[in-house]
């Protein structure tokens, strides 16, 4: 069984909303190209779910709780390597809001709950902490997983990774991804890709096999 995860289609990290962390490419193009997706996956009849970075305003991972840091400045935390971001997505505020609609999806996980650790991952946080998406997933026998969102280098990434861990197949679309920075971004897709991840240019690459690839 198929089953899709758009990641993180948040203001926050897009241009069309002036974002804290707008990630570049995510005008309105883009956001017309993510919602069109979905609603060819759904008529289609295969099950999406939704990741949603949901951060308390005392985050880690702020540069803002960090006295003397700077946005993107490295810190290192329990011995790895922690990118210092703007604020964003803090819970209930209006950047944190997903563009796309919620009714269109099984759950919308929500990540990074915990002030003290980082989430890119939608499967578990930096602390160990799993989210309820892999027990939803199994609950409906899902194997194959097409992963799509922002950001490529970092929460596609993370949950591509973590869900080869977990044993599923997945599809990283490449042409519904946007990353922060292209070098980091190309990195990640060759790294899951070397992990076992299929990169398909657009979701017709998916479908036109069948969804056999
Ligand atoms: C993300 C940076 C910080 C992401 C989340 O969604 O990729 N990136 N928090
Ligand atoms: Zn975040």
């Amino acid at each position: 069984m198929n089953g899709v995860i758009v990641v993180d289609i948040q203001g926050d990290f897009t241009q069309l909303m002036s974002g804290s962390l707008a990630v570049p490419g995510t005008g309105l193009d883009y956001l017309n190209k993510i919602n069109k997706a979905i609603d060819r996956i759904r008529s289609l009849g295969i099950p999406l779910w939704a990741s949603q970075d949901w951060h308390p305003a005392n985050h880690i991972s702020f540069f803002t709780n960090h006295p003397g840091k700077k946005a993107f400045d490295l810190i290192n935390l329990q011995g790895k390597n922690q990118i210092l971001w703007p604020p964003h997505c803090v819970q209930g505020t209006p950047g944190a809001e997903l563009l796309i609609e919620p009714a269109s999806f099984q759950a919308v996980i929500q990540k990074g709950r915990d002030y003290r650790f980082d989430s890119y991952s939608a499967f578990q946080d930096d602390g160990g902490q799993e989210t309820e998406l892999d027990g939803l997933l199994k609950k409906q026998g899902i194997r194959t997983l097409i992963i799509f969102g922002i950001a490529t280098d970092y929460c596609v990434r993370f949950s591509a990774l973590d869900g080869l861990a977990r044993g599923y197949k997945i599809r990283v679309i490449k042409s519904l991804c946007r990353g922060v920075d292209p070098v980091t971004s190309a990195e990640a897709l060759k790294e899951i890709e070397s992990k076992g991840t299929v990169i398909l240019e657009d979701l017709d690459e998916f479908l036109n096999a069948g969804s056999k690839v």
